[in-house]
């Protein structure tokens, strides 16, 4: 018998979870990676556990930002690995991005898992792996400051999924155009960022990879449009005001 029976009610969360369990396993995930699940899970049932019309307008700013982008790249670490290897590389592909590999909790054994698994899902180049290609990002501490030269360096615009505190602060300093996915509204990177995907990545990316194919289509001048339309303040406070209609509707109930 499956330990996690479809018939149960939370079914999918505990699958999502279950592949944080074995990237953790098999060495992708950081033992905080884990804790980082936790509390996207608190958010995502929160928000009600599906895209809100907000998210979709960030995730559709955030398609045109990267079909406008010249030098994109996708930041990869060790929880986007275990959750969405697959589309993380078709969404590279579609969008000709670069695909980097930054870690907070920097490990190089880590690091070589995570390699395995971008290649065994169809990765041809990836960054953020030699020493000499290395660049240190300044206003930041950790070791996410250390990328690579022709990867997040080089970039004029850069996804980071699921971010900690400070470097989106340090890449658009640098001149960066940040998109991030984030299920936490008020954390530092989503309110940081210049677009935030507040959404489950497991369900963003794929709506992502789709509109990013969908607005391929439009020139230059539609794409820019979007952007300008887009306030990525506002569409947080959208979120936020989704929480509280929520928390507001089950207390009725209550
Ligand atoms: O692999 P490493 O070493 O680079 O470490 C990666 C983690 C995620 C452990 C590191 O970046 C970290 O500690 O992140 P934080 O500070 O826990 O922040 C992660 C953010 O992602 C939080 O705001 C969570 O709510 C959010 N989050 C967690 N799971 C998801 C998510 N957002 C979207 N989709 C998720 N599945």
């Amino acid at each position: 018998m499956p330990l996690i029976p479809k018939s149960h009610p939370r079914a999918k969360s505990l699958l999502i979870r279950e592949k944080l369990v074995d990237g953790f396993d098999h060495g992708l995930v950081a033992k905080e990676g884990l804790l980082a699940q936790g509390r996207g899970e608190a958010f995502d049932y929160l928000l009600g556990e599906k895209t809100s019309k907000a998210s979709s307008q960030a995730i559709k700013a955030a398609a045109a930002q990267l079909l406008l982008a010249e030098r994109p790249v996708i930041s990869v670490n060790g929880n986007i690995a275990a959750l969405c290897p697959k589309q993380i590389i078709k969404l590279s592909k579609q969008i000709k991005a670069k695909l980097e590999i930054n870690l907070f909790y920097t490990n190089e054994k880590r690091k070589q898992a995570i390699i395995r698994v971008l290649k065994k899902n169809g990765a041809n180049e990836i960054l953020g792996t030699k020493k000499t290609s290395s660049k240190k990002l300044s206003g930041i501490d950790s070791a996410r400051r250390i990328v690579d030269k022709d990867g997040i360096y080089a970039a004029d615009v850069v996804v980071v999924p699921l971010e900690d505190g400070d470097r989106t602060m340090a890449l658009r300093k640098a001149g960066k155009t940040v998109i991030t996915f984030d299920l936490n509204p008020l954390s530092r990177t989503s309110q940081t960022a210049n677009i935030t995907i507040v959404d489950n990545v497991t369900r963003a990316i794929d709506l992502l990879i789709t509109e990013s194919k969908k607005l391929s289509k439009n020139d230059e001048k539609n794409l820019l449009k979007i952007i300008e339309k887009f306030d990525n303040k506002k569409n947080l406070s959208e979120n936020i005001l989704q929480i509280k209609n929520n928390l507001t509707r089950r207390a009725k109930i209550a």
